[in-house]
This record gives C-alpha cells, sequence and structure tokens, in this order.
C-alpha cells in the first residue's frame, strides 16, 4: 500500500478535504499524513503476573507496540501513565457500603468496604456537584513513584517522545490521555489535544490497557478532537472481553448509519500498513508472548 492510498479518497480512512488539504494560507495543497501513536498504561499493575488491576495477556501485547513505535512515519510517539494518589476517588478501599454514594447489593454489608470491580461510586463535578456520574470501583493500582505505576520494562521507551501522567486529581477518575468526563466545567486536562495539534498530527493510533476503559476513552477523545483514529485490536487487550466486543459491535452499528467513529483494525490491515511504507516484515510484526495472541491472528 502506498502513501498516497493511505491520503486519498476514496482512503481507508475517509479523510476529510480540510484535513487532507494544507491549505491555512490558501496555497499548498498538499496531503497530510501526520500520525502519532499513544501508547496508553503499559503498566505493571494492568499486567500478570503480579499486577493488582491485572489485565489477562496484557504483557503479551508488547513486541507489537514496540513494533508499532518503529515506523518512520510516526511524528509523535506518547506513552501514558495512570498516575493515582493513594486516596484516589476510583480505589474501592477509599469507599465503604454504609456511604450513599456507593451503590451495593446487601444491607448486610453497610459498613464493610467497596468491593473492587463490582461496587460502583457516583462521582461529582468538585467544581459542580450538580454534574455527576457513576463509576466501577477498582483495587488501588498504579499509586504514583510505586513499583506496580512502572512502566513495564519489556516496552521500548526509548522510542517515547513524552510521558504523560494522568489520573493525579484524588477527586476525578480519568480514563482518557485526553481530560476528565467532566464537561461545566472540565477539572483536569493533560495537554495532549494541544501537544497533537502543535506536531500537526492528522491521525492518531491507540495502543495499550485497557481496550474497555482508557484505550476506549482516549480513542474516543481523539476522535471527537477532529483526529482519524484507530485502536490496533491486538495491540489491546480488555478488563472484560464481552463488554470489549460490545463497545465494537456499537462501533459498526454507527458506522452502517454513516458515521465515521473511531476505527478498530488490525496489525495486518491497510492502516497499519500506512505507517510502514516499506512493508511490515513477519520478523518486526511479531507478536508472541505469553498466551492468547497465536489464536487471535
Ligand atoms: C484503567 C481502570 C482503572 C485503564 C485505569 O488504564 O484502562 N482501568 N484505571
Ligand atoms: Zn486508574
Amino acid at each position: 500500500m502506498g502513501l498516497l492510498e493511505c491520503l486519498m479518497p476514496p482512503s481507508i480512512f475517509n479523510v476529510s478535504q480540510t484535513r487532507l488539504l494544507d491549505n491555512e494560507q490558501g496555497a499548498q495543497l498538499e496531503p497530510q499524513f501526520r500520525p502519532a501513536l499513544l501508547v496508553v498504561d503499559m503498566q505493571e499493575d494492568f499486567c500478570p503476573p503480579n499486577g493488582s488491576l491485572a489485565v489477562a495477556g496484557g504483557r503479551s501485547i508488547t513486541p507489537l507496540i514496540n513494533t508499532l513505535l518503529t515506523s518512520p512515519l510516526l511524528v509523535l510517539r506518547v506513552a501514558t501513565k495512570d498516575w493515582h494518589p493513594p486516596n484516589h476517588i476510583s480505589f474501592a478501599s477509599n469507599h465503604q457500603h454504609s456511604s450513599p454514594e456507593t451503590s451495593t447489593c446487601c444491607p448486610e454489608s453497610i459498613g464493610t468496604p467497596a468491593i473492587p470491580f463490582v461496587s460502583t461510586t457516583t462521582i461529582h463535578n468538585p467544581h459542580n456537584p450538580s454534574e455527576s456520574y457513576t463509576t466501577r470501583l477498582w483495587p488501588p493500582h498504579c499509586i504514583a513513584g510505586s513499583p506496580g505505576a512502572a512502566l513495564i520494562p519489556e516496552l521500548d521507551v526509548s522510542k517515547i517522545d513524552k510521558i504523560l501522567e494522568k489520573g493525579t486529581d484524588p477527586r476525578v477518575e480519568m480514563y482518557s490521555a485526553f481530560y476528565d468526563p467532566f464537561v461545566s466545567p472540565r477539572v483536569s486536562d493533560s495537554g495532549l489535544a494541544d501537544m497533537l495539534r502543535e506536531a500537526k498530527v492528522t491521525h492518531v493510533y491507540v495502543v495499550g490497557l485497557a481496550a474497555d476503559y482508557c484505550v476506549w476513552s482516549t480513542a474516543m477523545d481523539a476522535h471527537k478532537e477532529g483526529f482519524e483514529t484507530v485502536v490496533v485490536e491486538e495491540a489491546t487487550r480488555a478488563v472484560d472481553e464481552e463488554a470489549w466486543r460490545g463497545v465494537k459491535e456499537r462501533l459498526v452499528a454507527e458506522g452502517k448509519e454513516g458515521g465515521i467513529g473511531v476505527k478498530v483494525v488490525s496489525w495486518q490491515g491497510e492502516e497499519v500498513g500506512c505507517l510502514f511504507p516499506g512493508g511490515l516484515t513477519p520478523k518486526g510484526a511479531s507478536v508472541g508472548g505469553e498466551d492468547v495472541v497465536e489464536e487471535k491472528i
């Protein structure tokens, strides 16, 4: 696949005229393909064998991510780290069943700690209590500076241009690498959107952990910010495979109605091919690891 096919309609990307043409001055009509790779939360706590919130097969996606990082066309390679204070609102250990905010099943559980993965809590915007949403509670994970918050050593950080920390405000959950889900007003912003725009990025590829939480939220926000957005399926793993399948199905339905949306693609597909104009060698494309991958590709 030539670079031109990555850019020109009928393109695999449906690149819009405005973004296709660099016509700020109204002069130069040049196609743009300036991809960035976002490597989300490849941290010990999200990986087997010891992670407190280990995602099955989480470590096994690293060879493929390292391969993607070698693309000569990437203009920016960003890694994110979930980076929570010990009193973070998403930790079940910071909530009790007696809290009216914490949803629970049984009266006898009142006063006992909330249950990771099971209990939920309602989070209010600290600047506007009328804005709220309900979210799942987790085991303590990625506590800033702890071994569990470290990027896994298998990840080739020498290729990363910028490491962003997110989820640092104890009062809000922040799955997305861009900002928290509150809008009136927004509570925290990592500066990622500005960073991508400054680098004149046009396409955003998202990989890492976990598919159904931080990867997905990050991809949705990248799309919302106006970037052509792709999730590389084999370079992510979900906390809940079933939920991830549901998310993908909804996306297909959206596509049928003509929405563009976030694409979920295979590493063998054209979109990843666009990152490797010289070809992606079988060795370079190795995705071997602990488990899973063999049957997936
Ligand atoms: C994540 C749950 C809690 C993620 C972060 O990186 O997907 N999931 N915090
Ligand atoms: Zn977290």
